[in-house]
C-alpha cells in the first residue's frame, strides 16, 4: 500500500512496507517531493518508490501510520499528537450517538469524566460538517490542537469513531480502568464505503443465543463498520421470535435446537431491544423467517399448516431441504400475512428476509408462485423482500435483494441465478459460502464448523472481489457483502467469536474499502494489530498462523 506521508514541509510519496508485527505502516523509502497518492493505491514493492537515478533528497523516514481495519480511502500521518487527559471534553450536539458511544468506551478504560459539551475544543464530533462526502463518509484529523471528526450525518460520525478507537492503544478497549497515557498520533483521514450494505448474519435457529450474546456480536461487528445485522430467526430446528397471533410458533417451535440442546426464543420486547441496541450503532436489523423450505419448526407447531393436516415431529438434526410450507393451502398465506405484519411492525429497517433457499421439497412452479405472492405481502407492509438468491426465480422489484451464497464463480453452474438477478437490474448482496461463510472450518483440524463449501482460512476469506466473482455481476450490480455464521456446530459465544474473528473483519473490509486498496500483505498486518484489541475485549479469536506468526 502506498501512503502519502507529510513529514513536515516536504510531502513525500513513500512506499510503505507494513511491519508484520504491529500492523503499522512504516515509511521506508521517500520519493520525489510533492508526488501525492491516496492510500489505497496498489501495493508496490518495497523500495520501488524511489526512481532510479534519483538523488533521493529526503532521508528514510520511519513514520508510523496506524493499521486501521477496514483501511480508509485515504490516510496520512501528520506531525503532532493529541493526548486525551482528565480535562479532555467531547464536543458534540446533544444526544449525538457517536459521541455517547465514544464517551462510554473511553470513560470505562481511561477513568476520565470526558463530559459531552456543546462547544469548545478537545474531541470534536461534527455530524453536520458539510463535507460533501458520500453517505457514511467522514473526515478525521488529529493534531496537537485536538481531534476532529467531521461528517454529514450521525452515521458518518459513528463510522469515524470506529476508526478513532483503533488509533488508541488496545487497552482503550478494556472494560476496566487502565493507566494512560492516551496519545493519538497526528493523522488526516478521509473515508467512505465502497458498498452500502456490509452485513453480518447470525443463525439463532440451529442454536439459540441470548439477547446479550446477540448484542455483543453486533457490537463487535459495528467496530468494523458493519451496518446490517441479518438475524436468522426461523428454520427446521427452531422458531425464535414470538408471533402473538400464532403463539405456538415460539412456544412449541422455540423449544428445540440442534442436537437436542436447549431452545429459546425472543419475545417481541426482547427483539425490540436488539433493534434499539443495533440502532445506537447505526446497524439495521434484517429479520429472516426462512420459507417455504426450512420450516419444520412451524410445521411442528401447527398441524393445519401441513398439507396432510398432521403436525411434523420436532427436528434436531442438521439435514436441509426436507420441509416445505403447503403452498397450495390458503391458510399458509394467512399465516405469513400475520407473521410478516407482526415482524414488519417491530422492524424499522427496510428489509424482511423470507429465505427461499434449499426448497427441495417445493415444486419449482409452486415455489415461484409462492415467492411472488409473499413478495406482495412484504411490500404491503412497507418492506422490501430480501432472500437467498433462489428468490430471483420470481419476479422481484428493484428494491428487493437477492443474496448470492452458492460457492461458485465465473460462469460455473449455479451462477445463473445471480446473473439473471443482475440482468433484471437487482442489486445483490454477495455472501459466497466458499469465502464469506464463517461456519466453514479454517483448516481440516478446526473443531467447529463445516467444510461442504470449502476450507476457509483468513486469506481465502479476504481473497475475493464481489464485483468480479461472477460473470455478469459487476460493481453496479452489487449492493454489498455479508458474512453469515450458521450455528449447527456452535453453542457458545466463544464458539461464535472463534469462527468470526479474524474473518468477519475481512468481509467488512471488502465491503467498505476501495477495490484498489485490496492487498493481503497490507490487510494481514493491519489485522495482526487487531489481535491485542480482541484480547482486551476477551474475544476468543482464532490465532491464524497466516496472520499471527
Ligand atoms: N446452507 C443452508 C444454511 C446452513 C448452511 C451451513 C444457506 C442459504 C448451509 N442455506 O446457506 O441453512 O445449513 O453452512
Amino acid at each position: 500500500m502506498v501512503i502519502l506521508v507529510d513529514t513536515g514541509s516536504m510531502r513525500r510519496l513513500a512506499v510503505v512496507v507494513v511491519s508484520s508485527v504491529v500492523g503499522l505502516g512504516l515509511v521506508v523509502a521517500p520519493s520525489p517531493a510533492g508526488a501525492g497518492v491516496k492510500a489505497g493505491a496498489r501495493a508496490v514493492g518495497a523500495g520501488a518508490g524511489v526512481k532510479a537515478g534519483e538523488t533521493g533528497a529526503g532521508r528514510a523516514q520511519a513514520v508510523r501510520v496506524p493499521g486501521v481495519v477496514p483501511v480508509p480511502v485515504s490516510i496520512r500521518a501528520t506531525r503532532g499528537a493529541y493526548a486525551i487527559t482528565s480535562s479532555t471534553r467531547i464536543v458534540a450536539a446533544p444526544h449525538d450517538k457517536a459521541a455517547s458511544y465514544l464517551a462510554h468506551l473511553l470513560r470505562r478504560s481511561t477513568g476520565y469524566a470526558l463530559p459531552i459539551v456543546g462547544s469548545g475544543g478537545g474531541i470534536v464530533i461534527d455530524s453536520a460538517g458539510g463535507t460533501g462526502l458520500p453517505a457514511e463518509g467522514y473526515r478525521l484529523s488529529v493534531s496537537g490542537h485536538g481531534i476532529l471528526i467531521k461528517a454529514d450525518s450521525g452515521e458518518g460520525a459513528f463510522r469515524g469513531v470506529q476508526t478513532l478507537r483503533q488509533l488508541l492503544p488496545a487497552k482503550a478497549e478494556k472494560s476496566t480502568r487502565q493507566h494512560g497515557p492516551w496519545v493519538v498520533k497526528g493523522v488526516q483521514i478521509e473515508d467512505y464505503p465502497r458498498f452500502s450494505y456490509r452485513g453480518a448474519m447470525l443463525d439463532v435457529a440451529r442454536h439459540f443465543f441470548t439477547v446479550s450474546q446477540v448484542e455483543r456480536y453486533i457490537d463487535l461487528a459495528a467496530g468494523y463498520k458493519v451496518n446490517y445485522f441479518h438475524l436468522h430467526l426461523g428454520d427446521d430446528q427452531g422458531w425464535r421470535i414470538q408471533i402473538k397471533s400464532w403463539p405456538r410458533l415460539a412456544k412449541i417451535g422455540g423449544r428445540t435446537a440442534v442436537g437436542g440442546d436447549r431452545g429459546g426464543y425472543f419475545t417481541q420486547r426482547e427483539y425490540a431491544e436488539i433493534v434499539k441496541y443495533a440502532q445506537r450503532r447505526y446497524v439495521t436489523v434484517v429479520p429472516e423467517i426462512d420459507t417455504p423450505g426450512h420450516t419444520n419448526a412451524a410445521l411442528a407447531a401447527y398441524a393445519k399448516l401441513n398439507c396432510d393436516g398432521k403436525a411434523r415431529k420436532p427436528y434436531t438434526g442438521t439435514n436441509v431441504g426436507f420441509s416445505s410450507l403447503c403452498t397450495s393451502k390458503e391458510i399458509t398465506y394467512r399465516f405469513l400475512d400475520d407473521v410478516i405484519r407482526e415482524l414488519a411492525a417491530i422492524t424499522p429497517g427496510p428489509y424482511l428476509d423470507l429465505g427461499g433457499d434449499e426448497a427441495q421439497s417445493t415444486k419449482q412452479p409452486d415455489y415461484v408462485r409462492f415467492m411472488s405472492r409473499v413478495q406482495k405481502i412484504v411490500h404491503k407492509y412497507g418492506k422490501s423482500l430480501m432472500g437467498w438468491e433462489e428468490i430471483a426465480a420470481a419476479r422481484l422489484d428493484a428494491d428487493d435483494v437477492p443474496e448470492h451464497w452458492n460457492p461458485v464463480t465465473g460462469t460455473q453452474d449455479g451462477t445463473q441465478l445471480a446473473r439473471s438477478a443482475a440482468k433484471k437490474g437487482l442489486k445483490l448482496v454477495m455472501a459466497p459460502a466458499d469465502h464469506a461463510y464463517l461456519d466453514m472450518k479454517y483448516t481440516k483440524k478446526t473443531r467447529l464448523g463445516q467444510d461442504w463449501a470449502a476450507i476457509v482460512e483468513v486469506k481465502r476469506a479476504y481473497g475475493w472481489d464481489p464485483a468480479k466473482l461472477i460473470t455478469g455481476v459487476g460493481e453496479d450490480d452489487v449492493r454489498g457483502v455479508e458474512a453469515p455464521i450458521w450455528t449447527e456446530t456452535m453453542r457458545t459465544m466463544n464458539d461464535l467469536e472463534y469462527m468470526a474473528y479474524p474473518r468477519l473483519p475481512a468481509i467488512a473490509e471488502i465491503g467498505w474499502s476501495p477495490r484498489a486498496s485490496h492487498s493481503w500483505a497490507s490487510f494481514r498486518s493491519r489485522l495482526a494489530a487487531q489481535g491485542p484489541r480482541w484480547a482486551a475485549r476477551d474475544v476468543d479469536f482464532y490465532r491464524s498462523p497466516q496472520v499471527f506468526q
